[in-house]
């Protein structure tokens, strides 16, 4: 019987049809190199002038950088990949039963992206949550693993206060009051994706997800250490980022892009698979208030600067985002003045 995930535990000999891409659109894994200069800061510096100034030259030249010695106690980030680990080793009738398609579910395991919408299908699986507020999301969480809810209720608490000190540290590289972003971005919901890409019989004929920008405003992603995968797009050449220990990556959304008023990008990103092993990443995405009026605060533009894109809601942004293919043009284009 065929399943509708791809982490089953079968192990193809060759990748089926709906998952190879064109020619033209091929991650071509030989002109990838590594990313030898990532931003990494770190957050325990007791310069924070030092800090505010790294992070304002990444956001402005990668779009995104790693944060070290950033608060999140070792023991939960361990626990967390283990519980995740644990949840895809499932047996897979027992994943299924939270199979869905629907990307509006706030709870759900799906595969590769939007599979409705797209044409050429990703080897990913992935269980999407929504996390805030914990009160009302965790009980809708997967009961099996036993652990689960209580070992992801507290990484989401954790995670979701490094973003926040986050987005203060980049509303101050703007010459911003530190709570200014914050506050453009009204009560932010947090989400999370669990991905799992299994290991794949022909890695070079497609992705575990293709190049796209993220759609929230601030992305922490905490990498399997020991199976890369993540590649960024800088300059227009894709770089491969080595996972390193006691990390998270730190992503900029197209919200903050939009925020920045252009000043700073949205990271192209994408992720790779490989034959050997399978890999895990677990994504943590703050996203605006619905209600938010996405739109760059008055000192960004009063030196004459052009007021780059028209005022939107989140919402408006959102429902944009899943209504396209993953890899079409940036969706902020679409909101240009
Ligand atoms: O697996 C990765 O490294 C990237 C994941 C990602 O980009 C996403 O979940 O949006």
């Amino acid at each position: 019987m065929e399943t509708k995930v791809i982490s089953s535990g079968i192990r193809h000999s060759t990748l089926p049809q709906s998952y190879i891409r064109p020619e033209s659109d091929r991650p071509r894994l030989s002109e990838v190199a590594d990313c030898e200069n990532v931003p990494v800061i770190d957050l325990g510096c007791t310069d924070r002038t030092h800090i505010i100034r790294q992070i304002g030259e990444a956001c402005r030249n990668y779009g995104f950088f790693q944060v070290i010695n950033h608060g999140v106690p070792k023991e939960i980030v361990e626990q967390m990949l283990e519980v995740a680990g644990e949840f895809f080793r499932l047996p897979v009738e027992e994943k299924l039963k939270l199979y869905s398609d629907d990307p509006s579910k706030t709870m759900r395991l799906s595969t590769s992206f939007n599979v409705k919408k797209e044409t050429v299908h990703n080897w990913r699986d992935y269980l999407r949550l929504h996390c805030y507020p914990l009160e009302k999301y965790a009980p809708e969480w997967p009961s099996n693993p036993s652990s689960f809810r209580e070992i992801v209720s507290r990484y989401c608490t954790e995670v979701r206060q490094l973003g926040f000190r986050l987005q203060e540290a980049i509303a101050e590289s703007l010459g911003l009051e530190k709570e200014c972003i914050k506050d453009v971005l009204g009560e932010q919901g947090q989400h999370m994706a669990i991905n799992f890409y299994p290991p794949c019989p022909q890695p070079e004929l497609t992705y575990g997800l293709p190049a796209h920008t993220d759609p929230n405003s601030l992305t922490i992603l905490l990498q399997d250490l020991q199976v890369a995968g993540l590649q960024v797009l800088k300059d227009g050449k894709w770089l491969a980022v080595k996972p390193q220990p006691d990390a998270f990556v730190i992503n900029l959304g197209d919200q903050l892009q939009a925020v920045s008023n252009g000043k700073y990008k949205s990271v192209w990103h994408r992720a790779i698979v490989n034959s050997d092993k399978a890999r895990m990443s677990v994504a943590s995405f703050l996203c605006p208030c619905d209600s938010a009026k996405i739109s760059a605060p008055k000192l960004l533009t009063e030196d004459g600067s052009p007021v780059i894109y028209r005022d939107f809601t989140y919402a408006e942004y959102y429902k944009k985002f899943w209504s396209r293919n993953l890899d079409q043009e940036h969706c902020l284009e679409l909101f240009k003045n």
